[in-house]
């Protein structure tokens, strides 16, 4: 089984180093994007997302001939379709995106080409996506009708990487892979082989659908656990993080760490999908995703409480007077990405009530998303220090470490990390 084309549907931030990678494999790879302006910049050799050392990748298969991005779909061997699957309404989650896709590629599919279903997606989704294919081209067939026969392998293989070690995780990490038959699965693993490192598990579609919405429930769950926890502590007057400390020193226990909220594309989404399908049954997958969503309203209660303190230690001050800095507003450590970012929803809510300056600290951007630009200011950390009256910290960058634990004794700290 060789494959000497491949095609990546959606250049962002687990097609483009999928491209990539195969294409420093050596492979011909095109991607296809509907974004003109991400199309040219990868054409030239440039990334459109922040991921280290992608660019370089990047740069050197397009300037070797192995990776050019188009916004129309071009015949190939195999087809990875990495696109959006958002939620719409009441958390449903929406195949708008797989189903264009699909129905992009369904025009250029020749027999015995593979195609793969990278994006997270509800159960049953690969065997839709396979029945939207072969309503645009009855001329072929598929699994759901021919099985084994088929003139297409259909199947779903979730990609699992970890946002800032992507490039590394797409080569070690297991892949779990669900072909709609058999064969399907064993020409999807052997594209797969060609990449990684990590083992090739085989299974079907719908146990790789859920697999992959399991572990990010998983993990969804587990830090609802954590935030619930630090809701208690604080009623108790219990340090959370000491208390977590202590109790993961028992050999079979291990809590995560509570937060300000879970953001990110894909934690805070992905359990709906789980929750839409079973309602009835996704009692305590939907219970986490409440408990996470409802934490950074919490957090804002807890600065509104500050705010009242600060005003009772200083009678001769009005609200309109104290300065609240955020420390951090990225989704988590150490990242620039501000999407889905529960840092984000804090200070836009502190916006809406303060009279006060509001501040940001953000190491890792040079300017603000458009819902804080009017009223926010960014700032550096040193002059925050000596500027703002109230601190609260959001998210534990490595700069944030660093502020020596003198600056911060005279303020009056939120702390949603346990840095400080
Ligand atoms: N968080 C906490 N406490 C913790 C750990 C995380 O509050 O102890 C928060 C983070 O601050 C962040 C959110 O959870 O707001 C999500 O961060 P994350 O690092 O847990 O995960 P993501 O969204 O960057 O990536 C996850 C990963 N899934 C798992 O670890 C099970 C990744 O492997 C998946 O590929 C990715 O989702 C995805 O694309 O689905």
């Amino acid at each position: 089984m060789s494959f000497e084309k491949i095609s990546v549907i959606g250049l962002g931030y687990i097609g483009l180093p999928t491209a990539a990678v195969f294409a420093s494999r050596k492979k011909k790879v095109i991607g296809v994007d509907v974004d003109k302006k991400a199309v040219d910049t990868i054409n030239r050799g440039e990334i459109h997302i922040v991921e280290p050392d992608l660019d370089m990748v990047v740069h050197a298969a397009v300037t070797e001939g192995y990776l050019k991005a188009v916004t129309t779909p071009e015949p190939a061997d195999a087809f990875l379709i990495a696109v959006p699957t958002p939620f719409k309404g009441d958390h449903e989650p929406d195949l708008g995106y797989i189903e264009s896709a699909s129905k992009a590629i369904a025009q250029v599919l020749k027999k015995g080409n593979l195609v793969i279903l990278e994006s997270t997606s509800p159960v049953g989704a690969t065997e839709q996506m396979a029945e939207w294919m072969a309503q645009a081209r009855p001329d072929l067939t598929f699994p759901q009708t021919h099985g084994e026969e088929s003139d297409i392998r259909v199947a779903h293989c979730p990609e699992r990487v970890l946002p800032g070690h992507v490039l590394r995780e797409l080569v070690q990490n297991d892949r779990v892979i669900g072909g709609m038959t058999a064969k399907c699965s064993e020409k999807a693993a052997a594209l797969y082989k060609t990449i990684v490192e990590g083992e090739c598990v085989i299974t079907n579609a719908r146990t790789a659908e859920m697999c992959k919405l399991t572990e990010n429930s998983f993990r969804d769950v587990n830090i609802a656990f954590a935030n619930e926890l630090s809701m208690i502590c604080d009623k108790l007057d219990i340090n959370v993080w000491e208390l977590i400390r202590l109790a993961n020193r028992h050999p079979r226990v291990n809590i995560l760490q509570p937060g300000p909220g879970v953001g990110g594309h894909c934690i805070a989404v992905d359990p709906w999908f789980i929750v839409s399908k079973t309602p009835d049954l996704a009692r305590l997958i939907r219970t986490a995703r409440e408990v996470n969503d409802y934490k950074p309203k919490w957090v804002v209660e807890q600065i509104k409480i500050g705010i009242a303190e600060y005003l009772l230690n200083n009678p001769h001050k009005t609200s309109k007077d104290i300065t609240i800095v955020c420390f951090g507003l990225a989704f988590k450590p150490d990242i620039d990405d501000l999407r889905e970012s529960p840092a984000v929803e804090v200070a836009k809510e502190i916006l809406s009530f303060h009279k006060g300056r509001v501040l940001a600290v953000e190491p890792n951007v040079n300017s603000l998303p458009e819902c804080l630009r009017q009223g926010v200011c960014l700032i550096e950390a040193e002059s925050a220090v000596s500027d703002a009256d109230i601190f609260v910290l959001l998210v534990d960058h490595k700069e944030f470490k660093e502020i020596p634990k003198k600056a911060l004794s005279k303020k009056l700290i939120i702390e949603t990390r346990g840095l400080w």
